[in-house]
């Protein structure tokens, strides 16, 4: 796999988007320094998300971010993603590696150290440490992890981790500190009233933090 930076990782969501375009969203985290962009819809026809979802990856690609689909094999194939997200209740992570092959990047959830272990066995490339905190984003994503949790995630397992889950400017230097890799935020980017400067002011937190460490 090629070297990734994960430091600042969206994941969109229509419904918290305020009316603002999934594409302009997108645009401006990255603009603000998302370095990693993970298509996550649930509610489209298949033809309106392959449609979106090859906008978002040509965006990602003029402005140089990774584009990930969340779940969606076919859709991730149709349009020529970077890599696909799987979940505890998806396409199990080695079905998800033998049919994108090996060049593309996997990202599996996990609530464990034993979860992340499994998932690297079957080829996952990054851990998606989920839930770090209870958020109203994905109220059924599991017990939340802690801190504490997330830092044994991340001794569990050789792979990057990146931190989901209730994550803001408030938390995100201590996240780093425990040693994820990157940060991945829903609601603190997609609800902002800037998108952009929230954006720019998480990487500048992550980019800190991983400076002092
Ligand atoms: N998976 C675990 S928590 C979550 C997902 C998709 C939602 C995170 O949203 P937010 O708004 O960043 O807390
Ligand atoms: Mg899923």
């Amino acid at each position: 796999m090629k070297a990734v930076d994960w430091s600042l990782y969206l994941v969109t969501d229509r419904s918290l988007s305020r009316g603002r375009s999934t594409e302009s969203l997108v645009e401006a985290a990255i603009r603000g320094g998302a370095t990693v962009v993970q298509y996550r819809e649930k509610n489209l026809s298949t033809r309106m998300m392959i449609e979106e979802a090859a906008a978002i990856a040509a965006i990602c690609r003029r402005l140089g971010a990774l584009f990930i689909v969340n779940d969606r094999l076919d859709v991730a194939l149709a349009v020529g993603a970077d890599g696909l997200h799987v979940g505890q209740d998806d396409m199990p992570a080695r079905v998800a590696r033998d049919l994108l092959g090996p060049a593309a990047i996997l990202g599996v959830s996990a609530g464990s150290g034993a979860e992340a272990k499994k998932a690297e066995a079957a080829g996952a490339d990054y851990i998606g440490a989920s839930p770090i905190f209870s958020t109203p984003t994905k109220t059924d994503a599991g017990p939340a992890l802690g801190i504490a949790g997330l830092s044994a995630m991340a001794a569990a397992t050789t792979l990057p981790v990146v931190a989901i889950g209730g994550i803001n400017a408030d938390n995100a230097r201590s996240l780093i500190a425990a040693g994820a890799s990157g940060l991945a935020v829903v609601s603190a980017i997609v609800a902002a009233d800037d998108p952009e400067v929230s954006a720019r002011n998480l990487r500048t937190i992550i980019d800190g933090a991983r400076r002092r460490a």
